[in-house]
């Protein structure tokens, strides 16, 4: 499929047909409403979340979850920003041609299949964490649109016989991440970057594949995930100002 420049220039509001005729689309469908579902869930109703980071309207929360004595911490992050729609939120976080503007933890990025205008399939591999392996990851990311000025981001593992795990110097990661976003402004008003305002829900659960100091690899994510989401979400801020607004 021939993804041109201007179908990826905002999520679209509706799914694109291409996705709901691929062998992936019933997965991405699921996963893509389990994610969404959760992430507006607060971290109140479930025991054993702590807060690890907070900064402004950023709050970070983990979960210590250990599989055979690999580091498997679920992770949920929640933000606040002003001035910019969970549509271009969404945009930014999801279209490779801004990912190495913003990810500090990539080496390369690959496009493995253009799906569609709202799902693709990527190849990354990551800066190695010392003393572990270096990672890679095969996921496949769809954007949609949900009621009440909603959009999201889901980012889950997959598979692909071109691209086989653990093959060279690369251990290979599972990951589901989910970006939710919600826009919201004073009732009666018309939305403009002067009035709006976007929750933003983070969730992630990286699986190392393989292992990896529990020490190190903490101590890294504590580092990594509030630089990410900051970096983020200034970056989208800065490259929306002084645009029209898109909703
Ligand atoms: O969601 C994020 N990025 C998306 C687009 O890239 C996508 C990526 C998901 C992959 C997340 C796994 C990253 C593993 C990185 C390992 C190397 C980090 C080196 C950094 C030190 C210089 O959804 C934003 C992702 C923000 C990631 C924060 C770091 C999380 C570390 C978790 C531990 C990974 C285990 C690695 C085992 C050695």
């Amino acid at each position: 499929v021939e993804v041109t420049r201007d179908e990826v220039e905002l999520p679209p509001p509706s799914i694109d047909n291409r996705l709901t005729v691929h062998s992936l689309w019933p997965e991405i469908d699921r996963i893509s409403t389990e994610q969404l579902q959760a992430a507006f869930e607060g971290v109140g109703g479930q025991i054993g979340w702590q807060l690890f980071a907070e900064e402004g309207d950023m709050r970070m929360y983990r979960r210590e979850v250990e599989v055979d004595g690999m580091v498997m911490d679920p992770l949920k992050a929640m933000h606040k920003v002003r001035g910019v729609s969970a549509r271009e939120m969404c945009h930014y976080f999801f279209n490779p041609q801004y990912r190495y503007e913003w990810e500090t933890t990539l080496e390369t990025m690959n496009i493995v299949e253009a799906i569609s205008s709202d799902a693709i399939v990527f190849h990354q591999t990551f800066k190695r964490i010392w003393p572990a392996s270096q990672r890679d990851a095969l996921f496949w990311s769809h954007v949609r649109a949900a009621p009440q000025h909603t959009y999201v981001v889901t980012n889950h593992s997959t598979t692909n016989d071109e691209y086989p795990s653990n093959t060279g110097a690369c251990i290979r990661l599972f990951v589901t991440v989910c970006l939710a976003c919600r826009t919201q402004w004073p009732a009666g008003e018309t939305p403009s970057r002067d009035n709006i305002s976007t929750s933003i829900a983070y969730c992630s659960t990286v699986n190392p594949g393989g292992w990896a100091p529990a020490g190190v690899l903490r101590a890294v994510y504590k580092r990594e995930y509030p630089k990410f989401l900051k970096r983020f979400t200034n970056y989208v801020v800065e490259q929306c100002r002084g645009k029209p607004l898109v909703m």
